[in-house]
């Protein structure tokens, strides 16, 4: 099956999960309108299918979402990956800054669903539509340092499980997707820039990387109309849970 002739929007895609994954939509025919902040990211991505991939410089932060409501006024979007997002810091939340944790919030909750209702519409309208949410095992299990950021996971969690109730029977298929550990810049994002720490949470272990959650992304989205993936909690072979992580001695 190909979902050639499709056409998706995957938010974050400068970067990671998101870039990998628009590479793989569009190597198999789908149009992507490929969305973050950083403008000249967009354009290298750009370059791999020059006339499949469209780059959208948009803060998903910013309430108007002026061009993706462009894309929704001019195309039918079936495919909406969720997957921007971030976690700032690894402060408890006595130490942790409003400005951090707001920006999780933002960022992981309230853009995600102003981003989707932006597409919802039309997709109730045509009845038909793939909306992917990028969630995460810290939504799941908690872990100190992280309580925020897994606050925010957990909230994508238990709005894909009610999304799906919500629009059972309207022909919208609501999966969720929560990574382990994946080696992208998320934790060069989480650490303010700071290499070595961000070279340390994977030193030793073999983490995920952004073309396994896209293999998944893909995988999910072929499946005949009838099946619905609802969840698939991915995790390195090195990672047993949230601060169970297997690690080799450098040069073992
Ligand atoms: P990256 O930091 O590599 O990518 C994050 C992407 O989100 C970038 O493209 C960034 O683009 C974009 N982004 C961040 N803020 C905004 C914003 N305000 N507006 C538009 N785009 C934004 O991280 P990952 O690929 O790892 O992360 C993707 C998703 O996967 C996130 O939701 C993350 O929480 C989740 N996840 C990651 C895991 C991991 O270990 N890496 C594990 C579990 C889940 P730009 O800066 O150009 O705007
Ligand atoms: C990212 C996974 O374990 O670093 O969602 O919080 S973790």
């Amino acid at each position: 099956m190909t979902l050639g002739g499709k056409i998706a929007v995957v938010t974050g895609a400068s970067a990671g999960i998101g870039y990998e994954t628009a590479v793989a939509l569009a190597a198999d025919g789908v149009r992507v309108f490929a969305v973050a902040r950083r403008a000249d990211k967009l354009q290298a991505l750009q370059q791999r299918y020059p006339q499949l991939i469209h780059p959208v410089v948009q803060d998903i932060r910013d309430k108007n979402l002026s061009a993706l409501r462009d894309i929704a006024g001019s195309h039918s979007v079936d495919i909406l990956v969720n997957n921007a997002g971030l976690a700032k810091g690894r402060d408890a939340v006595q130490s942790a800054t409003i400005e951090d944790i707001t920006e999780m919030f933002e960022t992981n909750v309230a853009a995600l669903i102003r981003v989707t209702k932006v597409f919802l519409s039309d997709m109730l309208e045509r009845k038909s539509g793939d909306i992917i949410n990028i969630g995460s095992v810290a939504g799941l299990h908690a872990y100190p340092g992280g309580s925020m950021y897994c606050a925010t996971k957990a909230a994508v969690h238990m709005m894909s499980d009610g999304w799906r109730m919500e629009l059972l029977g309207k022909g919208i298929r609501v999966t969720e997707i929560l990574p382990g550990m994946a080696e992208t810049e998320f934790s060069q994002v989480r650490f303010g820039g700071n290499s070595e720490l961000s070279r340390k949470t994977y030193e030793g272990m073999r983490p995920l990387k952004g073309a396994d959650i896209a293999e998944a992304i893909l995988w999910s989205l072929k499946r005949p109309p009838h099946v619905n993936i609802q969840s698939l909690l991915i995790m390195p072979t090195d990672q047993g849970g949230v601060g169970f992580v297997h690690r080799e001695p450098i040069g073992k």
